[in-house]
């Protein structure tokens, strides 16, 4: 029998430094990666160059990069057990995205959902590299021969698309590129936001639905107090004719670490008031320590950048080798 141990899957996962994160990015995203390390050879990223797809003051691109770092790690990530790093740092991201484009038809570009969504929002800034950017997000999955992708679900369209780049290129010059799939967390995959529970809590859009995680404690608990519900009065996991509650319910299991539907078990027979108070009490108890945490990495810049300096480093050794293996196919001459 062989004893030979098998290589640990290749997960990669990105979030863009274009804002403070959400409660949603910490529940669809920030907590669920933490258990990526033990089971994966994890790759982590702070995709600064997605940011700038819509304009950025560059003393708030400068802060939330670091800050995207800190709050991955703030969440429990542990830098010496997976490769944490920015993606501007590793250029092999741009150049395989260029490469990627001459793959990519502008008709699939055109029915992404969140091109769609953020076209409506910047009327006035409409740029190529918002209708590229799945492209740029393709190349920074393939480049790591990354087989899993955690994310929340809004962002399985452009896996699927990534895969599609990936079959065109694998068609054409051969088996090169690893095939991805998206995995999305059992709860909390799209925490909608708490007053329009109808679309999802977005870190761009600021306000009384959004609980962002640098937020007082005591006013996020007043947000969960505020959200807004139904008059059906009876708890339980509907999604189409509760969304205010089915929303609770998934912020509550997200930190919990259970499904909606056992949460909504739970307090089946209950006051709406009786789900806020827990819901408000479960944000509290996750807030208060992240943010020390966070508060404590960011006072410290000098060894956060060390810490994303040498995941750079590692990120690049193997971003450097898939490149070279496309261009050679291709048929470009190497320097
Ligand atoms: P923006 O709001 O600026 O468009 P975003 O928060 O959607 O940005 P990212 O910061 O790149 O975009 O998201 C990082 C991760 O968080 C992704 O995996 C995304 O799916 C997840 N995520 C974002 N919003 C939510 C949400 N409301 N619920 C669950 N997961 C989310
Ligand atoms: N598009 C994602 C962020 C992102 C990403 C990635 C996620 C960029 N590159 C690679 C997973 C893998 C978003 O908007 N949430």
């Amino acid at each position: 029998m062989s004893t030979s141990i098998s290589p640990k899957p290749i997960s990669f996962s990105g979030i863009q430094s274009s804002g403070i994160p959400s409660i949603g990015n910490y529940i669809g995203a920030f907590k669920p990666f933490t258990a990526y390390p033990q089971t994966h050879k994890a790759y982590f990223c702070v995709v600064d160059h997605h940011a700038i797809t819509v304009r950025q003051e560059p003393k708030d691109l400068f802060e939330n990069s670091y800050g995207v770092a800190a709050w991955y790690l703030a969440a429990g990530l542990n830098p010496h057990e997976c490769t944490l790093f920015i993606q501007s740092h590793v250029k092999e991201h741009t150049e395989l995205g260029w490469i990627l484009n001459t793959f990519t038809q502008m008709g699939e570009l055109e029915r992404m959902t969140q091109f769609k969504d953020k076209a409506a929002r910047h009327k006035e800034n409409v740029n190529a590299g918002l209708f590229g950017y799945p492209v740029l997000m393709a190349a920074d999955i393939l480049l790591y021969n990354t087989q899993e992708v955690p994310v929340g679900d809004d962002q399985i369209q452009h896996i699927e698309l990534a895969r599609n780049i990936a079959t065109r290129f694998n068609n054409i010059y051969g088996d090169t590129f690893v095939m991805p799939k998206g995995v999305i967390p059992k709860s909390g995959a799209r925490v909608k936001d708490l007053q329009e529970p109808t679309r999802k809590m977005s870190k761009s859009q600021p306000g009384p639905g959004t609980i962002l995680l640098n937020e007082s404690p005591a006013e996020a608990a007043k947000k969960i107090k505020r959200a807004q519900t139904d008059s059906l009065g009876v708890i339980a996991y509907d999604t189409e004719n509760q969304p205010g509650i089915a929303n609770l319910l998934e912020i509550l299991g997200g930190l919990t670490n259970r499904t909606p539907q056992a949460v909504a078990q739970e307090f089946e027979g209950q006051q709406y008031g009786a789900l806020k108070g827990a819901v408000a009490e479960a944000v509290v108890f996750a807030l208060e320590p992240l943010q020390a945490e966070y508060t404590r990495l960011m006072s410290d810049k000098a060894e956060l950048h060390r810490i994303l300096a040498k995941g750079a480093d590692d990120a690049r050794e193997v971003a450097a080798q898939t490149v070279r293996k496309v261009k050679e196919k291709m048929g470009y001459v190497l320097a």
